[in-house]
């Protein structure tokens, strides 16, 4: 590590330890106060920071790399997903971008899970119902819901995230179909007894339940289209615990509205942090549960996040190549 510290502007309060860590290592601008950076500031931070350590909530595109000033070397992301990131015009400028890989794949997955199990047995309409005073004492034909053993569900992206939810599944008693770029490995599809499909379009109309595992790129934008919800069974669910502008957020609405598909469990919505009043409306109705993006919030996640962050930020100014660079195209 070079005598003088690099320079750090963390964008969002992180826990208490992750930041005491960062102020011992490094000349660390904290954010107490948690107020989200406004493009101004944002601007100002990657034109006196040697590294910047932004969030999903700052988007750092072209115009504001265009802004750097030549001492930014690193945007240390505190999150996997990176669409909040131009990364080819980062690379174009020579600074690097990482990200926090693995540490929050096991609580993403719990959460997936989690809302699956929430929908099908209507979870959240249940404690609505007891809060509201309708629980007149059980009864065999009231707050039915399904089962999920036995379903078939669909993945869409099958990397970390992806496979960490299969297994769960795979334990629920789903059978495990899948759609990736790439054919996972035969090991791991022995072991989850797992179906791929080279056609999303096909598994996508097979399936009980479907799941948006994938990162958010300029390929997957609406990968979950109006055309293809269309396609989707009317008695189906769909889960998304990764981006909201994976799926065309409006034609879902509709095809919920319509009763052409059977529920959604969504912890992520197109334009952030705006809900749609209709989903608002849809989730008071029972028909679909909604979380704010909480499937990485677990103490022990976020902590994790935070010591990558460290690590990547200390071995890049330490004169070597971080764990967790992220490369255009890989996204
Ligand atoms: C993070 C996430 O908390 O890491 C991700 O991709 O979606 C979240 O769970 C968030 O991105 C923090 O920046």
């Amino acid at each position: 590590m070079p005598d003088k510290k690099p320079k750090v502007i963390v964008t969002r309060k992180l826990p208490d330890p992750v930041e005491t860590r960062m102020r011992e290592l490094f000349e660390t601008d904290l954010n107490l106060e948690d107020e989200p950076f406004t493009r101004a500031k944002l601007i100002d931070a990657v034109r006196t920071a040697d590294c910047i350590v932004p969030t999903v909530t700052d988007r750092i595109d072209r115009a504001v790399i265009s802004q750097a000033g030549p001492q930014l070397r690193l945007i240390a992301n505190f999150g996997n997903g990176v669409d909040n990131i131009d990364i080819e015009a980062a690379t174009e400028r020579g600074i690097t971008v990482t990200n926090t890989p693995n540490v929050l794949t096991e609580d993403t997955a719990d959460m997936t899970l989690g809302l699956m199990i929430a929908v099908s047995r209507r979870l959240t309409d249940g404690f609505r119902a007891l809060q509201e005073g309708e629980f007149k004492g059980w009864s065999p034909t009231w707050m039915l819901g399904h089962r999920i053993w036995g379903k078939r569900l669909g993945i869409v992206g099958m990397g970390r995230i992806g496979t960490a939810v299969a297994r769960r599944a795979k334990a629920f008693g789903l059978s495990i179909h899948y759609h990736n770029r790439q054919r996972v490995n035969a090991k791991t599809e022995q072991e989850l007894e797992a179906t791929y499909w080279d056609s999303l379009d096909q598994m996508l109309a097979r399936m009980d339940i479907v799941s948006v595992n994938c990162p958010h790129t300029p390929a997957t934008y609406h990968l979950i289209s109006a055309r293809r919800i269309a396609l989707m069974q009317p008695n189906s669910i769909i889960i998304n615990t990764a981006r909201g502008e994976i799926i065309d957020q409006d034609a879902m609405v509709k095809a919920l509205q319509e009763g052409k598909m059977a529920g959604a469990g969504l912890d992520v919505f197109e334009h952030e942090p705006a809900v749609a009043p209709e989903l608002l409306d849809l989730s008071r109705q029972g028909k679909i549960v909604i979380l704010p993006h909480m499937g990485s919030a677990t103490i022990e996640g976020r902590m994790e996040m935070g010591e990558r962050v460290v690590i990547n930020i200390w071995t890049l100014f330490d004169g070597h190549r971080p764990p967790d660079r992220v490369l255009p195209g890989l996204d």
